[in-house]
């Protein structure tokens, strides 16, 4: 796959293919990243970036004609990407648009900084915005990184065993299970004794159980979205009732 990032921080957005999962899939060829600085195509001495909203108030704007120009020429090079502006306004990124996202091509990404862009360049060359989450940040590289590391791990091979993006949370729209590693005490709390006997049907009834109650307990919403099988229901059923009865003692 092939992303293409429009920011004026091209070193912030670059550290995300220098390290761990996103750097081997990177190396392996599965993950081109191409960098695309607007300040690259101003033709003023002074290299300006920003300009000044028209109505007035505080903060700047990005400056239309370099960042139309570095668009233009990104679509350019890569005339089947859809263009993605990353801003609170967007959709909110789930694991199903990440998913999509993956299967295609071609991604073109596009960071705003200051107070953003002009609308008119979200109607002519925006083909779709995404919220990393209901919160702001400076710019929008952070959430860039975020979409091209989630992604990433969705392309065949990026991972180390081939099914655990497979395994991953919200791949069954639950939340995770718990996890224990060595040592078998910490502080007085042990490792569940499920964990240690290797019945592996028993193991994974268990995980299965506890990531459907953690659910059940932190993210109901996420729940009612689901239909569950009757396995699962009866496993929720069984956390539930260890829950009031653990409650009640
Ligand atoms: N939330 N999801 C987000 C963001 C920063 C000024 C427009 C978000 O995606 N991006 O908060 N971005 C702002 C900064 C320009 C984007």
């Amino acid at each position: 796959m092939r992303i293409d990032v429009i920011t004026l921080f091209p070193d912030m957005v670059r550290t995300v293919v220098e390290h761990g999962v996103v750097s081997r899939a990177a190396n392996q060829g599965l993950l081109e990243l191409k960098l695309w600085n607007p300040r690259d195509y101003t033709v003023d001495k002074h290299r300006t970036v920003d300009d000044r909203p028209y109505g007035g108030g505080p903060g700047m704007l990005m400056k239309v004609e370099p960042l139309r120009a570095c668009i233009r020429d990104v679509r350019q090079h890569n005339p089947d990407a859809k263009l993605v502006y990353l801003s609170p306004q967007g959709k909110l990124l789930q694991q199903g648009l990440i998913n999509q996202a993956a299967q295609q091509a071609n991604l073109i990404l596009l960071c705003g900084r200051y107070e953003g862009i002009d609308e008119r360049l979200i109607q002519l060359e925006v083909d779709e915005e995404w919220s990393i989450g209901d919160y702001v940040i400076s710019g929008g590289e952070l959430a860039a990184m975020i979409c091209i590391d989630a992604i990433t791990r969705q392309l065949p091979g990026a991972l180390g065993h081939e099914d655990s993006a497979q395994l991953d949370s919200f791949t069954n729209g639950l939340l995770d299970c718990p996890h224990y590693t060595r040592p078998e005490q910490v502080e007085g709390l042990k490792v569940p004794q499920v964990l240690l006997d290797g019945h592996h049907q028993q193991i994974t009834d268990w995980r299965d159980k506890q990531a459907l109650g953690r659910t059940w307990q932190r993210r109901p919403d996420l729940l009612q979205q689901l239909e569950l099988d009757s396995r699962q229901q009866a496993l929720l059923d069984e956390f539930i009732a260890e829950t009031r009865a653990s409650r009640s003692n």
